[in-house]
């Protein structure tokens, strides 16, 4: 992996919790992350949009209220799941991003074990697998769930990895990273795209343990058909070159440095 991108070591993570329709949830995954990881964690980044609940909303600022610097919120500009994530990646301070979910559908008593593998090794993903754990998706149909192993095992042997779970959005990537990637998707395939484009670069996945439970509070903002476009996320991305994943900055410094 070239050094533009590889990272010394783990110094603190930004934890990014995108918020639409969530208020006992949010509070649960914030309780649980301040009661195992605090000490590692420079912020929790919440992004709200336009369409976040009023609800959510109250849910947030007491937050905010309750622990000051410790949690920033951000008004997204860009649209939907992926544009939150986006903005959240430019304004993180920390060494490391953990993304996940508000609404419990990735355990937050993961979380340490997500940034402890983190900072042993620093420059890699460390992602968490449903299909590591016996029992890992609560509440998801028989069909989706055979159309998931399908997508995963195609995808694993197209990148030629021995991941087992490339869509559960829940991991924790070096900061330097997401900075220096051009991102293209803004819906749910964003998540996928986290994976694939670091995989094209060449950077170390690790996948640990976790379990997915349908969440009890609210609806998700995903639809069936959306699924349809992680397709073309991973097709593209795994013929596409590194430059094209790469900002443009970092290309220059590339090219400065091969001269
Ligand atoms: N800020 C923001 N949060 C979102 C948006 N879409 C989804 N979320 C949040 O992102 C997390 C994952 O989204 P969800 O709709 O549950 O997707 P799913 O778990 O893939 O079905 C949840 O905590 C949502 O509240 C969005 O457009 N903006
Ligand atoms: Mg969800």
């Amino acid at each position: 992996m070239n050094d533009t991108i590889s990272v010394d070591r783990f110094e603190s993570a930004t934890i990014i919790i995108p918020v639409m329709n969530e208020t006992a949830s949010l509070e649960e995954t914030i309780r649980i992350i301040l009661r195992d990881v605090k000490d590692r964690v420079d912020e929790i980044l919440i992004v709200v949009c336009d369409r976040t609940t009023p609800e959510a909303m109250a849910t947030v600022e007491r937050l905010c209220a309750s622990l000051g610097s410790m949690v920033r919120v951000h008004t997204q500009i860009l649209p939907f799941l992926g544009g939150a994530v986006r903005e959240a990646f430019d304004m993180a301070r920390g060494s490391h991003v953990v993304m996940m979910a508000s609404d419990l559908e990735t355990d937050p008593n993961t979380l340490k074990t997500l940034i402890d593998n983190a900072r042993t090794h620093p420059s890699a993903i460390v992602t968490a697998s449903r299909w590591r754990v016996n029992k890992g998706f609560q509440g998801y149909s028989k069909v989706k769930l055979l159309c998931n192993w399908a997508f995963q095992r195609f995808f694993a042997v197209l990148y030629g990895v021995r991941l087992t779970d490339m869509t559960f959005a829940y991991r924790i990537l070096p900061t330097k990273l997401v900075q220096n990637i051009r991102w293209e998707e803004l819906r749910h395939a964003f998540l996928f795209e986290t994976l694939v484009k670091p995989l094209r670069l060449g950077v170390e996945v690790i996948e640990i343990p976790s379990v997915w439970k349908a969440r009890t509070e609210g609806k998700s903002q995903n639809t069936f058909l959306l699924n349809f476009v992680y397709f073309r996320t991973g097709l593209r991305t795994r013929f596409a070159s590194r430059k094209s994943i790469l900002k443009l900055g970092i290309q220059a410094q590339e090219s400065r440095r091969s001269i």
